[in-house]
């Protein structure tokens, strides 16, 4: 006889999972009994911790990824990362043990009362199954469905009396089903797309986080060099599409409705992949586009699809898309745009101490295949200006703008990824949201370089109240925390820093030290 629990775990292992995240109860702990040898469980200290590096570690491996969390109120702290999550089209399972069968009618101490409703709307699918037998199917199910298209976070309910109950046989069948979905446009839709590209006069790419995803950012570039069309990424974009030292890259797209009209004024066809169009922020009212463009929208995600507000769309498979195109579409005979200005490059040891400097120094120090996982939410455009990304997977985001992301997700990235080096570029104000992953990352030696960029303030928001005209706000300053202090007492070794000399020697030792080791360095704050 097989139990429910050996047979969930069979079905982890097949599905190519042994790695669990999360942050258990007792609800929980029999599930984790005779916690089998093969896994691995990441112990998180905050569930928004747990699922916040579980992304990260989906979002790199492009895989499943399997976070446990106890009943609701663990549910409760993880939902910052489910919003997260959902928003990066992120493959998560997300477990909550649920009191035993027999008193959920009394509603005893850690009972998840109507559990499924909890992480609505932020999942794919949500279920408690309506007996233990149900469980693997369930499972099998959820396993299937975060990956399908478009990705997502689901989540199971489970009663702890369930796992040390008989699998019925037919549940064997769930081990061994291949499910995958396909996606590709047919060779007259490439045509017809590729015939309405060389149409038009002067085509421009918008480009999205489900291009790096899909790992089709190459498809991209020889895309964008047959059209001869420049490549703008998607606003509030969480991942790098395209590499940003290509002479036709352009840059971050703004937020607001009127900005990008006003940016793309002049094209005639926007190519939008692997992105909403759009992901707006600040309200800056005006046409969706510029006089006289058309758009054009391939995505993943039918729901992308259906609400965006303007343009065509075309649901598939972002990567097989745009592999299709770029082959389908003729050279255009006019002329590739040019390499976009180099930022003003900051003089060494300029007072007082720019971010730009920092993320000059961090470009040019670090390899240059590192991964930068940022949470510094007035430098971004910065970022996007200077960084030199050329590989895929070089940048992630807090996909929902949910703070408390990076720094659990860059020890899940590095998970991952062993072999290049993820740099957490955080603010100050970021930085305390999930500050517990340092102890994460401590304990498995998961040899991140947190940089903590010290202004004082929570930057982005005194810009935003500049933009609102709110005057007046309380609550915008930041002072008085020690992060050396804090990680250290976290395990993990740390400096302080003022001047960019400084700051080279820490960075350069911190690059060495194989651990993970943060810097908390001292910028000053100026508007985006
Ligand atoms: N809470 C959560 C979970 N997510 C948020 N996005 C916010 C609050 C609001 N918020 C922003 O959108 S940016 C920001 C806050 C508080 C300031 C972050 O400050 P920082 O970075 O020090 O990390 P900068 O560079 O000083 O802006
Ligand atoms: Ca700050």
């Amino acid at each position: 006889m097989m139990t429910i629990r050996q047979l969930t775990y069979d079905l982890l292992r097949n599905n190519g999972i042994t790695t669990i995240f999360g942050n258990p109860g007792s609800n929980e702990l029999p599930f984790l009994q005779d916690f089998p040898a093969d896994f691995r469980y990441v112990l998180a200290l905050h569930e928004g911790v747990a699922i916040g590096v579980a992304d990260g570690y989906a979002q790199a491996t492009g895989r499943t990824a399997l976070v446990n969390l106890h009943s609701a109120a663990g549910t409760g702290n993880a939902m910052g990362g489910f919003a997260n999550a959902w928003n990066a089209h992120s493959p998560l399972v997300v477990t909550a043990g649920q009191q035993t069968r027999a008193m959920m009618g009394i509603e005893p101490l850690l009972t998840n009362l109507d559990a499924t409703m909890l992480p609505k709307p932020l999942v794919k699918w949500s279920c408690e199954p309506a007996r233990a037998e149900d469980v693997p199917l369930a499972m099998s199910r959820a396993l299937h469905l975060s990956r399908l298209p478009a990705p997502g976070p689901v989540y199971l309910s489970i009663p702890y009396d369930d796992w040390a109950k008989p699998a019925e046989s037919e549940s064997l069948r769930l081990l061994n089903r291949a499910v995958s979905s396909t996606g590709a446009l047919d060779a007259s839709a490439a045509a017809a797309l590729a015939a309405r590209l060389e149409r038009s006069n002067n085509p421009v790419i918008v480009l999205g986080p489900d291009v790096d995803a899909a790992r089709a950012n190459a498809h991209a570039v020889l895309l964008a060099e047959r059209l001869k069309a420049p490549v703008w990424v998607a606003p509030s974009a969480p991942r790098c599409p395209f590499p940003t030292v290509h002479p036709n890259f352009r840059g971050l797209l703004p937020a607001s409705i009127a900005g990008i009209s006003r940016l793309l004024d002049g094209h005639d066809l926007v190519l939008v992949a692997g992105a909403p169009v759009f992901r707006y922020h600040e309200y800056e009212p005006g046409s969706f586009l510029p006089a006289g463009a058309e758009l054009v929208q391939i995505t993943c995600d039918a729901d992308e699809a259906a609400r965006a507000p303007m343009g065509d769309a075309i649901v598939g498979d972002v990567g097989l898309i745009l592999a299709a195109l770029a082959h389908a579409v003729a050279e255009a005979a006019r002329a590739a745009p040019t390499r976009r200005e180099a930022p003003v490059r900051i003089l060494p040891g300029a007072a007082p101490l720019t971010a730009e400097r920092v993320l000059d120094l961090m470009d040019e120090l670090a390899p240059r295949d590192a991964i930068y996982v940022n949470e510094s939410t007035s430098t971004i455009e910065a970022m996007w200006e200077r960084m030199r990304w050329e590989k895929p997977g070089s940048y992630y985001f807090g996909a929902a703008g949910g703070l408390g992301f990076a720094m659990p997700a860059a020890v899940g990235v590095q998970l991952a990824e062993p072999d290049r080096q993820v740099i957490a570029v955080i603010g100050d104000g970021s930085a305390n949201y999930s500050v517990t992953a340092l102890w994460t990352a401590a304990q498995h030696n998961v040899p991140v370089v947190f940089v903590i960029m010290r202004n004082g303030t929570y930057g982005a928001l005194r810009w935003f109240a500049g933009v609102l005209k709110a005057d007046g706000v309380p609550a915008l300053d930041v002072p008085g925390i020690d992060f050396v202090a804090i990680a250290t007492g976290y395990g993990v070794e740390a400096e302080r820093v003022d001047t960019d000399a400084d700051f080279a020697l820490a960075f350069g030792r911190a690059l060495e030290a194989g651990r993970p080791s943060l810097i908390e360095v001292a910028t000053a704050w100026k508007a985006p």
